[in-house]
Parts: structure tokens; C-alpha cells; sequence
């Protein structure tokens, strides 16, 4: 009984509704010749990865992304800015685009870039627009090209249109979701000048942004991400800076600003919505970003915020360039919005002085508008601030860290704070509790097409009359579900003899298509750790398993490319993973022999061979009981197929 509960609570749905959106569209836009760039689409393949294989996406409600429509980015934007990014990844700019991409402040373009900007701002509108109305509690966005820092006429810092600042125009206007309020927390390291300047004189929208700054030294280097920018007539008051002097902000840090500047007013504003502008530079081992918050501050930070708006937020990413801090930090805000996780402690480690002052000039400098900040901060509060502790000096300013040697050795002992329960145990646990969290459809043309076969490697054993004792996957676990489906490849037989089937060729995929082919492929819903126990047992493989043949990376490349050799095991005869497309937003997976073992059958250096009788029969049961074809009509495809010339 306890057994079946804890495997259906890792891909139950939550109680909460929380919608998450990832596009693998918003990956075409990077550097036109791919040339290295903080900002790159691995970055969101990495958070979208470790949030399917920690099972998160799973308890989600999976969005598509869509592109904005234009009505809606000129609420923020002016027409000429609108017009460039909507041709500027068409022809008619190919000699001009990365003339135009130098003249501006840390932009590229390419082919793909206009499509990436109008998906992330529609994506950003896609998951409001669903809290707003109450269809889901909660959201993450996963976009890029990130926003906060595109103004009205300028594409900068990476950004091109400004996703967070679009779709809270987009609330705003759409008076029938009766989204009045709108809170935004930018805790990205660099302040969020773009959404600054856009809601300036707008008292509908209370703009925080919590920046490096060191006085107007830190990108993009200028005074408006001063605490003295405080907004303008109607908005006075509405806009928020707390600008660090240093780099080596911490947990400590943010949670003395969160508890002494952002909720209090929160409580105050009482919002309808709260928009994040979810960078993760601010992350410990950030390239960019200096400052050493941990995947628990975000957890906190964000917990904090659920308590106002009836928990209506959505997360939309913008900067963050660290692959592992940023997905360990994505993780654990999902964890908070899906609630089912008790996050609890405070930090050990006390804010830096130069924070506590931080704080008394913006409450100074707000409280006329704030009636909340008016208080002195107790001094006894003040006085407990951090040494500037040497090993945190040397490790937050330094780039390439390994964060999880840092967060072992250096933050964890400085801090309480606990996302509770078993979620900490995912960074240690093997590839196999990651995989066993992925759905992936093996589509099968050969003996395995026939059920019972199949299941032989899944749960181990002995089929009748064959040689071979499968050793089965370790989660033995049957297909969630079996699907029959036609491609347009090539079956075909070859190799003398299997110690299974004895003599007579197996079955092949030509792994390209053309379209005058047909195969029958039965898809068995199965787990990618299972799909890698059959990958073992297919190519009699000595692998050991300590690390998977095929991971999520592979994924995403099998699924770009549209095939993959795995080098483990390439004396196996079904070592090319091949990708046939997605059914239901589960990718198709076949495994056959790759083009160079095409070459050699079409050569005869390994010979085609019709398959034995027992083969040819377990092809057959398995399409007649599949309910594919009439036993002749199965015959007579096994028999064009090992006949057809290749
Ligand atoms: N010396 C975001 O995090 N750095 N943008 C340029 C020039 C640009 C960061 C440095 C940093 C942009 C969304
Ligand atoms: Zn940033």
C-alpha cells in the first residue's frame, strides 16, 4: 500500500495549480555564430531538465508558449522598436543585422531571435493571464531572451522586449480580470531600468527592484537604479530601488530587505497580482552577478510573497547564467509554489553593514509614501551585522566556482534554513530516480513489438525457447500505456545469426525517412531509466549503468538532431537512438543501427538476411495481436520487407 502511494505521489498533480511554460522555440535565438554567450539557450533546457527530472513539471500544468501580438507590445514599446525586432530575424536583414545588433548595449541577433522575443513576452502574458482568472494558482515562465532591461525604443542587456512589463500592461488593461494592483519584485542582480521607466508615473504598479549598484558602477551603469528613484507625479512612491554597494550578497541580505522594506509595503500596496522578475544572477556562483543567494534564500523570498495577492504570481525568467545555480534556484521556488514543502529557518549569517544602512535610506527615503516605514530600525537588529568573512570574498568574486562544493563548504554551514521533507536528497540520489520521472514512447519494430517479448526487459527472465536470460530493468514497472503508430522508414533484416533467435537476420529502421516507406512501430510508454535498461539489454552491452547511455542532455540533442550514436555502446547493433517526433508532448524513441552500418549492408560487408521462422512469428503475433494487420497481411509485410532490395 505505502509502496503504490509513493510512486503515484511523484507524478500525481499538486493541490495547487501551478502552471509552468517552457519553449524550445526560444532556444533559436543565440549568437550568430554560436560563439560562446552568458546568455544561451542551455539555460533554459537546464532549468526545463532539472525541473522534469525532479518530477516538478510532472505535479504542473504544462503550458505552450505563445507569440504576442503586437497591440500588446506597444503598450510598452514604440512602433519603430516593435517593427526592428519583428523583421529583424527575416532575410532582408541578413547584412545588416549584427551591424545593427554592435550599435546597441549588449545585444545580439539572429534567425531566431524575433521569434524568441515575441514568444517570451506571449509567454509571460499566457501564464498571467491564467492566474489572473483563477485557472491556476500560480506560474514560471521559462522564457528568454529575458525583459527587465528593454526600454520603450532600445533592446539592451540581453533584452529585447520587456516580457514582465508587457504582461502586466496586458492585466491592467483587461479590466474584466479585475487586476487593479500589481506588485513587481525584480530580484534580479541588475536593476530592472526598462520596467522602471515604463510604470514611472503609475501608481497601478509598485516597481521593486533589489540591484547591485555600487554606486552607479554595476551594469547598466547609471543612476537610475538609485534609491533617490523613487517615481514620478501619480507614481511617486511606486517605484522601489535598493541598490547594494558590494557584490557578496547573500540570503542574510535579501531577507533583512524582504523583512524591512518589500513586505511591509506589500502588505500596504495589498496587490491584486505579484509579477517576479525572476533573474537567478543574484545566485551563489553566478559569472555575472557576485552575490551568493542560495536555492533556500530563493525558496524564502518567494515564500514570503505567497502571503499577499491570494497567491497569485507568476515567476518569468529574465537573467541568471550559472546552469546549476539557476536550476537548483528554479527548483526550489517550484517547490514553494507547489506548497508541498514546509520551508522554515532563518539564516545564521547576519546582513552586512553596509546592508542595514541600505535599508535605513530607502525606509528614509519611502516613508512618506510608506506609513509602514516609518519606524526607526531597531538598533539591536542593526548591530548584528557580518564581518565580511574572508572565505566569502574570495569565493563569491571569483567566475568559474563549482557551486556545489561552495554550497557545501561554504553557504550551508552559514545557514538554518531547510526546504523540508526529502526534496534534498535529489542532488545526491543516482541518474535513476532523475530518468524515472521522464516519460519517453520506445517505439519498437522488431520481436519487440510483441507484448510479451517486450516485457521481458522490463521485468527480466527467460522467454520460452530463446537463448537469452533478460536481466529487466530495475524498475519493473509495465508500459503506462501501448500505442500503434505508422512512420515513413524503411524495415529490413540483416546479420547471419542472434544467439536469441538463432540463424536469420533481425529487424532494422533505416534511421531516415522517405516518404514511399512505411513500418508499423508499437510504442510502449516507458520510463527514459527504463528506455536505458533496454538500451543495455539490445546491444548485450558490458556497460556498467553507473551513469545513464542516455540522459536528458541526449534528449535534447536526439530531439535536435534527430539522431544520436551512443559511443558506450557502439559494438551494439541498435546503438543509434533515433527521434520520430512527439506524440501528446512525449517524444518517440526508436533504436536501430546508424547510416555508416547502412553503408556496409548496402555493401555487403554485413550481410542483409531474411529473419528465421521463430523471428519471423514473433513479428507476426505481434502485429495480429496488436490489432495491426490480419495474420496474411503481416506475413506479406515482414516478407516485402525482407525481400525489397535496400
Ligand atoms: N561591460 C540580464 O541579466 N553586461 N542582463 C555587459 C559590459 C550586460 C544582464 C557588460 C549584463 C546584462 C537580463
Ligand atoms: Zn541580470
Amino acid at each position: 500500500m505505502e509502496a503504490v502511494e509513493t510512486a503515484s505521489r511523484s507524478t500525481s498533480r499538486s493541490l495547487r495549480r501551478v502552471g509552468i511554460l517552457y519553449d524550445e522555440r526560444m532556444c533559436r535565438h543565440h549568437t550568430p555564430d554560436d560563439e560562446p554567450h552568458p546568455e544561451n539557450p542551455n539555460r533554459i533546457r537546464a532549468i526545463w531538465n532539472k525541473l522534469q527530472s525532479a518530477g516538478i513539471s510532472q505535479r504542473c500544468e504544462v503550458l505552450s508558449a505563445k507569440e504576442a501580438e503586437d497591440k500588446y507590445i506597444l503598450s510598452v514599446h514604440g512602433k519603430s522598436h516593435v517593427d526592428l525586432i519583428r523583421n529583424i530575424s527575416s532575410q532582408q536583414y541578413n547584412s545588416r543585422r549584427n551591424r545593427i545588433a554592435s550599435k546597441l548595449n549588449s545585444i545580439y541577433l539572429n534567425e531566431g531571435s524575433s521569434e524568441a522575443a515575441y514568444l517570451a513576452a506571449g509567454s509571460v502574458i499566457e501564464v498571467a493571464k491564467r492566474v489572473a482568472k483563477g485557472e491556476l494558482d500560480s506560474a514560471f515562465a521559462i522564457v528568454r531572451p529575458p525583459g527587465h532591461h528593454a526600454e520603450h525604443d532600445e533592446a539592451m542587456g540581453f533584452c529585447l522586449f520587456n516580457n514582465v512589463a508587457i504582461a502586466t500592461n496586458f492585466l491592467l488593461n483587461e479590466k474584466e480580470l479585475g487586476i487593479n494592483k500589481i506588485l513587481i519584485v525584480d530580484w534580479d542582480v541588475h536593476h530592472g531600468n526598462g520596467t522602471q521607466k515604463t510604470f514611472w508615473k503609475d501608481p497601478r504598479v509598485l516597481f521593486f527592484s533589489v540591484h547591485r549598484h555600487e554606486f552607479g558602477s554595476f551594469y547598466p551603469s547609471n543612476d537610475d537604479g538609485d534609491y533617490t528613484m523613487i517615481g514620478e507625479g501619480p507614481g511617486a512612491g511606486y517605484n522601489i530601488n535598493v541598490p547594494w554597494e558590494n557584490g557578496r550578497c547573500g540570503d542574510a541580505d535579501y531577507l533583512a530587505v524582504w523583512d524591512h522594506i518589500l513586505i511591509p509595503v506589500a502588505k500596504q500596496f495589498n496587490p491584486d497580482m505579484i509579477l517576479i522578475s525572476a533573474g537567478f544572477d543574484a545566485a551563489v556562483g553566478d559569472p555575472l552577478g557576485g552575490c551568493c543567494v542560495t536555492p533556500y534564500g530563493y525558496a524564502m523570498l518567494l515564500r514570503k510573497l505567497m502571503d499577499f495577492a491570494r497567491g497569485k504570481i507568476v515567476l518569468a525568467l529574465e537573467g541568471g547564467y550559472n546552469l546549476a545555480s539557476i536550476s537548483n534556484s528554479a527548483l526550489a521556488c517550484m517547490e514553494v509554489l507547489l506548497d508541498e514543502k514546509i520551508v522554515t529557518g532563518s539564516t545564521e549569517a547576519y546582513p552586512f553593514e553596509s546592508t542595514w544602512r541600505v535599508i535605513q535610506v530607502v525606509r528614509q527615503e519611502l516613508k512618506a509614501f510608506w506609513s509602514v516605514l516609518a519606524d526607526e530600525v531597531p538598533t539591536k537588529l542593526i548591530s548584528q551585522k557580518a564581518p565580511i568573512p574572508k572565505i566569502l570574498i574570495s569565493s563569491c568574486d571569483s567566475e568559474a566556482e563549482d557551486v556545489e562544493e561552495l554550497l557545501q563548504e561554504v553557504i550551508r554551514p552559514l545557514s538554518t534554513l531547510r526546504v523540508d521533507e526529502d526534496c534534498r536528497e535529489s542532488a545526491s540520489v543516482s541518474w535513476r530516480s532523475d530518468l524515472s520521472n521522464i516519460d519517453i514512447w520506445y517505439a519498437t519494430f522488431g520481436s519487440n513489438m510483441w507484448k510479451p517479448r517486450f516485457l521481458f526487459y522490463i521485468e527480466g527472465g527467460q522467454v520460452d525457447g530463446m537463448q537469452k536470460l533478460c536481466s529487466g530493468s530495475m524498475d519493473k514497472r509495465p508500459p503506462k500505456e501501448i500505442l500503434w503508430k505508422i512512420f515513413p522508414h524503411r524495415l529490413f533484416f540483416g546479420r547471419e545469426s542472434t544467439r536469441t533467435w538463432g540463424l536469420g537476420g533481425v529487424a532494422f529502421l533505416h534511421p531516415e525517412s522517405k516518404n514511399e516507406d512505411i513500418v508499423h512501430m508499437c510504442l510502449y510508454r516507458i520510463t527514459l531509466e527504463q528506455f536505458n535498461d533496454v538500451l543495455h539489454q539490445e546491444n548485450i552491452s558490458s556497460y556498467d549503468m553507473s551513469s545513464p547511455l542516455f540522459d536528458l542532455t541526449s534528449l535534447d540533442c536526439v530531439k535536435e538532431k534527430g539522431s544520436i550514436n551512443l559511443e558506450a555502446v557502439k559494438k551494439g547493433w541498435y546503438h543509434n537512438v533515433v527521434y520520430l517526433g512527439m506524440e501528446r508532448d512525449i517524444p518517440i524513441l526508436t533504436m536501430t543501427c546508424d547510416l555508416s552500418d547502412i553503408e556496409n549492408f548496402k555493401s555487403g560487408k554485413v550481410p542483409l538476411h531474411a529473419p528465421s521462422e521463430d523471428y519471423a512469428n514473433t513479428l507476426v503475433k505481434g502485429l495480429v495481436e496488436g490489432g495491426q494487420l490480419s495474420e496474411e497481411e503481416a506475413v506479406s509485410y515482414i516478407k516485402e520487407a525482407a525481400t525489397k532490395p535496400l
